[in-house]
């Protein structure tokens, strides 16, 4: 699969791109066909300048490399991990089981029905292995929330988070005023 070890994403479909720098954040998906949710949380990685990784983990296909990856992503240099699932959606959570990182499930809408079961099989964790989980398809929120983690540490993403707010407030300000024209 040709965008595995890609250091940055575009939104639109980018040929691979080799790592330039350190990945902060992997981003893991049960299947290549996640990827298309994935996009826009990746544009916002790559707003952000925050490096990343992308690989395919499946928890059911691949479950010995899911978990050997997930338990080397701390010593690799990665500080949150990013773990995309649809359907039964073990992944977030398998993930979460092998890493003291903080673990972002995304639901990802199945071919059959809304994504409730992908969205049920994430935030459901049994205490004690938790899983921060977004609504389904949100890869947006997801990236925003790891810029956030990395940003209580890191002045410079902080920034970028408060700047992102700052645009964000201004443009519903702007659509507020069109109201009245
Ligand atoms: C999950 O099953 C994947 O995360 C994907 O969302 C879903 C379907 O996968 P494919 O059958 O399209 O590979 O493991």
């Amino acid at each position: 699969v040709d965008f595995m070890d890609q250091g940055k994403a575009k939104a639109s479909d980018s040929p691979a791109r080799k790592i330039k720098e350190q990945p902060l954040v992997a981003v893991v998906m049960g299947s290549d066909s996640d990827l298309p949710v994935l996009r826009p949380g990746l544009a916002i990685l790559d707003k952000f300048s925050i490096p990343y990784t992308t690989r395919i983990t499946s928890a059911h296909r691949t479950p010995t490399w899911m978990a050997e990856y997930a338990t080397a992503a701390a010593d690799n240099g990665i500080k949150t991990i990013i773990a995309a699932a649809g359907g039964a959606a073990h992944l977030p959570g398998m993930a979460a089981a092998h890493t003291p990182l903080p673990v972002i499930g995304i639901p990802v809408k199945p071919t059959i029905g809304d994504g409730t079961d992908s969205l049920l099989s994430i935030c459901n964790m049994p205490k004690g292995v938790p899983v921060a989980t977004v609504s389904v398809n949100n890869s947006i929120n997801a990236a925003l929330l790891a810029a956030r983690i990395l940003g209580s540490s890191d002045a410079a993403v902080r920034e970028r988070v408060e700047q992102y707010m700052r645009d964000s407030e201004k443009e519903v300000r702007e659509k507020d005023r069109r109201l009245e024209e």
